[in-house]
């Protein structure tokens, strides 16, 4: 599994975004959120990744939670992770463009930097939520990402200092790097 580098990073107010290719379960991190399903009872994707590197207890705790709706999310402990937190988000299946798939996968990143915040957690790293097994087209969704991720820093006091894009494909690093750049922060 690939050991995340970064790929860019930009100050956006009292905030680091960062971009980084790798995986996301190898980062250091106060929260990793996962890519989860309404039963976060685990699957395949990012989801399969961080349940297999945090190991059992997560599923056990994850069944107390009586699953999440799309475009909510729930946090755990890290357990074997190094991140010692993670926030569960639903996205979205994409069908088209229009069942609210770009407000859901919107509230993804907007719930899961406000329970960051909630829980005073100083660094965060999202993976591009619904862009596999939900089939969500990249682009739209890095964009999706990196500007609602910006209007979070800008309109609370209290976001996470760093925040990680970690992505899975160089393809994937350069689509939310060029949509940083696009919004006037890259
Ligand atoms: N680190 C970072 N990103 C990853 C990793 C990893 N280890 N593994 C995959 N990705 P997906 P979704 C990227 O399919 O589309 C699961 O079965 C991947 O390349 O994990 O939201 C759940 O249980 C892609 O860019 O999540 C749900 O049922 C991104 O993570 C369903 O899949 C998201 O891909 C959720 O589908």
């Amino acid at each position: 599994m690939k050991e995340p580098r970064r790929i860019h990073a930009i100050e956006v107010g009292p905030t680091l975004l960062d971009i980084m290719l790798g995986d996301i379960t190898r980062l250091d991190v106060h929260a990793i959120v996962n890519a989860a399903n309404r039963s976060l009872l685990g699957g395949g994707g990012v989801d399969g990744a961080i349940h297999r590197a945090a190991g059992p207890d997560l599923l056990t705790e994850c069944r107390a939670l009586g699953g999440c709706e799309t475009g909510e999310a729930k946090i755990t402990a890290g357990y074997r992770l190094p991140a010692r937190h993670v926030i569960h988000a639903v996205g979205p299946v994409w069908s088209g463009g229009e069942r609210n798939e770009d407000q859901l996968l919107a509230a993804c990143y907007r719930n899961a930097i406000a329970l960051a915040a909630h829980h005073s957690l100083a660094s965060l790293a999202f993976p591009a939520i619904s862009t596999g097994v939900y089939a969500f087209p990249p682009e739209r969704a890095s964009r999706i990402a990196t500007g609602t991720v910006i209007s979070e820093i800008s309109a609370r006091k209290d976001a996470p200092e760093r925040i990680i894009f970690c992505c899975f494909s160089e393809a994937s690093a350069h689509l939310h790097r060029d949509a940083l750049i696009d919004f006037g922060v890259g």
